[in-house]
């Protein structure tokens, strides 16, 4: 039977088969796809066959083709790497402008990311009812993302504010949700599927970083009749692009993106190079300085992406 990866520990796996039931499983056999050198063969988000062995225990067999997948570091200090989740339709950033702010630094490491891996990105700014009086700081940030093409959001998940366009995205589809810790996200998945009861609040941010345990993405299912699933990242600082050469870094910056051919050098890394049309853009205006300042980090801290 045909199943999907909820969970992943890297020893076992939970799975939901697609008669609607639920259970844990094992692999059996070599899952070494796409010639990807990682420490979980199957990540959440994957579609499996599964069987019963002689011992009646559930036994994945195989698995299909990934549309995408995005791949992190198992954490900051190794070289192995991690599939954090496979089948993405959208990845969603729940980001902060106060309480605390979110920095774009961090965003601007996530879109990169998004962009890497071909997921589609969306910027989901929480806790709107603790920004009155800042609406055109707000606009103003909105419109950095929006006009390079990101769509934005606005939400209260505390208060179910703007949850409604938010959920017509989401039926239907698969979405990692990502955000720093006390971003809220566990707040916003209890208000988009009710029942489901996740620990929220600072003490249970803290209990995790105390920890120091490996977090597990975790696939959660909508109660929408055109289904849909929501997958958390509960723990996960960073996704983290890997193997990424520096020069591909600028084209991932969207914006940047149609300038690259105009650039005079055919390998500029746009710093200072004669005839760049990034910085060229970024003197008039055109890209937003604040993003090419991130550019710049991302580049000088290259080996992090290693
Ligand atoms: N003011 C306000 N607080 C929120 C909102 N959403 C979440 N919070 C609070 O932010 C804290 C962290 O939320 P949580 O869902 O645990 O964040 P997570 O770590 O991303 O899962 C909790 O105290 C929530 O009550 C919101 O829309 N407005
Ligand atoms: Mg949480
Ligand atoms: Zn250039």
């Amino acid at each position: 039977m045909k199943a999907t990866v909820v969970r992943s520990t890297g020893s076992w796996y939970r799975i939901r088969k697609d008669d609607g039931s639920s259970c844990d499983a094992r692999i059996r056999g070599k899952f070494r796809l796409d010639g990807l050198n990682t420490t979980n063969p199957i990540a959440v988000g994957d579609r499996v066959e599964c069987n019963n062995d002689e011992e009646g225990h559930e036994v994945i067999t195989g698995i299909e083709p990934r549309r995408n997948y995005i791949i992190r570091r198992s954490n900051n200090l190794s070289r192995q790497r991690q599939i954090l989740a496979a089948n993405l339709d959208r990845a969603i950033l729940l980001i902060t402008l106060a309480a605390p702010a979110t920095s774009t630094g961090f965003i601007d490491r996530f879109l990169l990311t998004c962009e890497a891996y071909h997921v589609p990105a969306l910027l989901l700014i929480n806790k709107c009812d603790l920004l009155e009086g800042a609406e055109a700081e707000v606009e103003a940030f909105a419109d950095m993302y929006r006009r390079i093409g990101y769509p934005v959001m606005l939400i209260s998940a505390l208060h179910e504010e703007g949850l409604e366009p938010l959920q017509a995205l989401l039926r239907g589809k698969t979405t990692l949700l990502s955000g720093h810790s006390g971003a809220g996200k566990s707040t916003l998945i209890n208000r988009l599927i009710p029942g489901l009861d996740l620990k929220t609040g600072a003490i249970s941010a803290q209990h995790q970083k105390g920890k120091h345990t490996t977090t597990f993405a975790e696939m959660h299912f909508l109660d929408d009749p055109e289904g849909g699933a929501i997958i958390d990242t509960p723990g996960i600082r960073d996704l983290g692009v890997v193997d990424l050469e520096a020069r591909e870094i600028g084209h991932y910056f969207v914006e940047f993106r149609p300038l690259l051919n105009q650039c005079r050098f055919h390998n500029c890394r746009h710093l200072n190079e004669p005839g760049c049309a990034v910085l060229a853009a970024v003197e008039s205006g055109t890209v937003s300085a604040e993003r090419y300042y991130n550019y710049l980090s991302i580049l000088h801290n290259e080996d992090v992406f290693r």
